[in-house]
């Protein structure tokens, strides 16, 4: 029952997104939502740290389960709620293991445009950048994005993983968010994938649990010229 799960996550944390959307998905969307603060701390309470040592959100309970990683709470949402709400994995093995694939291949996304562009030039003074080094780095973000481009022409540019909504989409798309919210030029750049994310952004399960500030709070334009 939706009211036995607590979830708690923080605003613009790419990974409690895609748990909160999955939570969505599985028609769970009554569960105990505790909003943290970075700012304040709050991921480092006594209350979360007792249940994830490392105080990292998305923090999942569920009864006396707890689930600490985004993708491990999206499998147990879909294997214990399987006949709830949207089938995020496919039955089929070799479906699935595309789904799967596309679904953990998006760290490539992340390390990139996270690690390499987003934490570099937000932790670097911006006389000490290495103008060299973020030119490199948005180039491979660049080079990655058009793997995905062509991912979605394999499948007629339905969803990540073929005709479905799948796992991999919940794992895409707030990745994705991310880096449309820095400015990079989806649209003139990557076509499908602007489309891709126009179609869902609609979506009721994203749309409800979009991060609250990024609908207030502009990003720094880090992936313009990406
Ligand atoms: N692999 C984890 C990543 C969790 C994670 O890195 N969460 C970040 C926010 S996006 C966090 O809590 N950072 C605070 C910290 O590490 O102290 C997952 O997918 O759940």
């Amino acid at each position: 029952m939706a009211s036995d799960i607590t979830l708690y996550w923080a605003s613009g944390s790419v990974p409690s997104w895609r748990a909160m959307i999955c939570l969505e998905e599985k028609g769970l969307s009554g569960y105990n939502s505790k909003f943290l603060s970075f700012q304040k701390g709050e991921h480092k309470s006594e209350e979360v740290l007792k249940i994830n040592p490392r105080g990292q959100v998305p923090t999942f309970k569920h009864g006396d389960a707890v689930v600490n990683e985004s993708l491990g709470v999206c499998l147990y949402l879909e294997n214990t709620f399987k006949n709830q709400g949207i089938k995020l994995l496919p039955d089929d093995p070799v479906q699935q293991a595309l789904v799967l694939q596309r679904t953990i291949e998006v760290d490539n996304i992340r390390d990139k445009a996270i690690g390499g562009i987003f934490h570099y030039s937000l932790r670097t003074k911006p006389e000490d950048r290495d103008e060299a080094y973020l030119k490199g780095a948005k180039k491979a973000l660049a080079e990655e994005l058009k793997t995905w481009e062509g991912y979605l022409a394999q499948h007629d540019g339905s969803y990540i993983a073929g005709k479905d909504f799948t796992l991999a989409d919940t794992s895409l798309f707030p990745m994705l968010t991310f880096v449309v919210r820095n400015q990079l030029p989806l649209k003139e750049r990557f076509p499908r994938l602007a489309s891709y994310y126009e179609r869902l952004k609609e979506r009721p399960s994203v749309k409800t649990s979009w991060p609250p500030h990024w609908q207030t709070t502009p990003a720094p334009h880090l992936m313009k010229d990406a």
